[in-house]
């Protein structure tokens, strides 16, 4: 279902049954000039929620089952759905200069942006695109590592791996032995960008990268001066934790080994990425031993299965006031990794039918950090639930960021004193330390993640609007990978791997943008549900856990789906119509505080 709309996740456009025939979808007709603008929306809906049912059976057996055959099933869903969508556009522009309603004009402005993998035309180039799409994603899927010969560890394992090794050697090993997946993408990936532009172009926009940003209810050229804007507001807390922990990483391996005036080695920040470094948090505890919210050796101690560790995630949004799972829920979702086949382990939620059949597909380990992958899951789940009496075009986040941030939001609610409600820590200490140590816990997921979350587009945008060349792919990369995170790669890395495509969402076709918005939109949201909860006190120490009045309020917003501007619902819930980063530096100024103290003497920056 990824190449819908807002994607992943189940973002995506929806699923009710629709009346019209195969054979009208097959052949999309010329706008027939009898149909007004209002019943060429209606039938659009129509006919885009009974192909949703078609392409999301498809999509979920391929990312559960990869196989040739599974490609081959989900590829040509997926072209009928282009070929649908490319013939529905052009049957749109029958309706350009006419006065309509503000509600149909959203629907046919949707409908054009109703892809994030735009075919050609051409039907050749359509098939090859969409097969091309499905095997890139195929190939992350099935990708492991193998030494010797037939010591080989899937792409889940090594991730699991790269947060508990130490090992410098032994990191490097893993690190470099995930990107050989990547060098049969490289072609591959630049046949991709050659015909996703050419579907771009068709639909009206200069290129894949400009259509991605035209879907934020402004300009392109708006969006990405936005997004700037946000990222220069968190800048200087991700500087300071960088320097904070280049120093620790120095004590830790070695000056020799990670100098303090040079970017930090991309393989020993405690994931495969380098995205999130919550794992390292052993190595940068402030105080150490003080309130150690150990969840990871609860869900250990108490043999938690992975239906446990959802339920615990389904009893938050519950006391919030929100329904429990469908048992269809728990019927079809994949929670564990299967032992006998390939399948895409990167987590996703989606809606399939309209709403009516949610799924999860994750293949969950007993770790804290799964437990928190649950809670943001759900966060999909319950906003596909809350806006599938919206039809199929409205059918989707406020913006690809609002449907990131609302799982992201709650676990925000997953403090020390939820966490001892809940039973999965024993204590909660409330000092001014076990304020700190959590904030470290926190920032080193939360914060390192930013500069992450900017690039991973930025580096698309500039591949798709060809100002990055095949030649320069993995170059491009790294510089800005360097330029933003302050890391470099172990080892020298040349144009023959294609690193970008470690990384799932380049071969699952996925935006990233979004995931660095519910950054700090995540905590926007958090404030506005604490006001309204009545919490007293710091934001950081707000839990909405049980307030009803919280769970109304989020809910009525992802009851609008995206029928209405992003900053209309925004505003819904905050009171303000823009993205802003004060709440997320507000939530971290104690930390803020001890970094500076830390640091005081340090040269930081690389
Ligand atoms: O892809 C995801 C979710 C699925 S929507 C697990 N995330 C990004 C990633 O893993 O890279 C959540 C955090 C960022
Ligand atoms: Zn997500």
């Amino acid at each position: 279902m990824k190449n819908l709309a807002n994607t992943l996740a189940g973002v995506m456009l929806v699923v009710i049954l629709g009346a019209c025939s195969q054979q009208e979808l097959d052949e999309p007709a010329a706008a027939a000039t009898s149909e007004s603008a209002e019943e060429f929306v209606a039938r659009a809906n129509v006919e885009l929620a009974e192909l949703s049912r078609e392409m999301g059976a498809a999509e979920w057996v391929r990312s559960t089952y990869i196989t040739q055959d599974t490609a081959v099933i989900a590829a040509a869903a997926s072209e009928k759905y282009a070929k649908w969508h490319g013939g529905m556009v052009q049957q749109a522009l029958a309706y350009d200069g006419q006065e309509l309603s503000p509600e149909t004009q959203r629907a046919i402005d949707l409908l054009k942006l109703g892809t994030s993998l735009p075919t050609p035309n051409d039907a050749a180039k359509r098939k090859e695109l969409t097969l091309i799409a499905t095997e890139l994603e195929g190939m992350y899927g099935a990708g492991q590592y193998c030494r010797n010969g037939d010591d080989c560890i899937s792409g889940s394992d090594l991730e699991g791996l790269m947060q508990t090794t130490r090992d410098y050697d032994e990191l490097e090993d893993l690190w470099t032995g995930w990107r050989e997946i990547t060098p049969p993408m490289r072609d591959k990936y630049q046949r991709y960008v050659e015909l996703v532009n050419e579907g771009a172009g068709e639909l009206g926009y200069g290129d894949l990268g400009e259509m991605w940003r035209a879907g934020f209810d402004m300009s392109p050229a708006e969006f990405e001066g936005e997004a700037s804007r946000l990222w220069e507001q968190v800048k200087p807390l991700y500087e300071e934790l960088h320097c904070a922990v280049r120093a620790k990483l120095g004590d830790h391996y070695g000056e020799d080994i990670v100098p303090q005036d040079a970017p930090i080695p991309a393989h020993i920040l405690g994931n495969m990425w380098a995205q999130e470094w919550g794992a390292i948090y052993d190595i940068m505890e402030p105080y150490p031993g003080v309130s150690d919210l150990d969840v990871d050796s609860t869900l250990e101690t108490k043999d938690f299965s992975p239906q446990e560790m959802v339920r615990s995630a389904e009893n938050f949004y519950v006391s919030l006031g929100m329904d429990r799972l469908p048992d269809t829920f728990w019927e079809r979702s994949q929670f564990s990794k299967p032992q006998d086949r390939e399948v895409v382990c990167h987590a996703s939620a989606w809606g399939l039918d309209g709403g009516n059949d949610l799924r999860i597909k994750m293949c969950i380990k007993q770790t804290y950090d799964e437990l928190r992958t649950i809670y943001h899951e759900l966060g999909h789940n319950y906003y596909q639930a809350a806006y599938k009496d919206q039809p199929p075009l409205f059918q989707g986040s406020a913006h690809s960021g609002f449907h990131e941030a609302i799982g992201d939001t709650v676990t925000l609610s997953m403090t020390p004193n939820y966490l001892k409600e809940v039973g999965l820590v024993a204590s909660a200490e409330e000092s001014e330390q076990a304020v700190i140590n959590r904030q470290m816990q926190m920032a080193l997921d939360k914060i390192a993640f930013l500069p992450f979350g900017k690039l991973i587009d930025e580096w698309r945008w500039g591949v798709f609007s060809g100002a990055i060349k095949p030649e320069n792919y993995n170059q491009a990369w790294w510089d800005m990978r360097t330029k933003y995170q302050g890391i470099a790669p172990p080892n020298d890395r040349s144009e023959a791997t294609f690193d970008p495509g470690a990384k799932y969402h380049i071969p699952g076709n996925v935006s990233y943008t979004r995931y660095f918005l519910a950054r700090i939109l995540q905590f926007q949201f958090q404030r506005a549900l604490c006001e309204t909860a009545g919490h007293e006190g710091d934001l950081a120490s707000c839990s909405v856990y049980g307030s009803k009045e919280a769970g109304n309020k989020f809910f009525a917003m992802m009851q609008s789906g995206q029928s209405e501007p992003w900053q209309d619902a925004l505003e819904k819930l905050t009171g303000t119509r823009e993205m802003d980063a004060t709440a997320i530096i507000d939530y971290f100024a104690p930390l803020m505080g001890y970094l500076k103290e830390q640091n005081e003497g340090r040269s930081c920056g690389w």
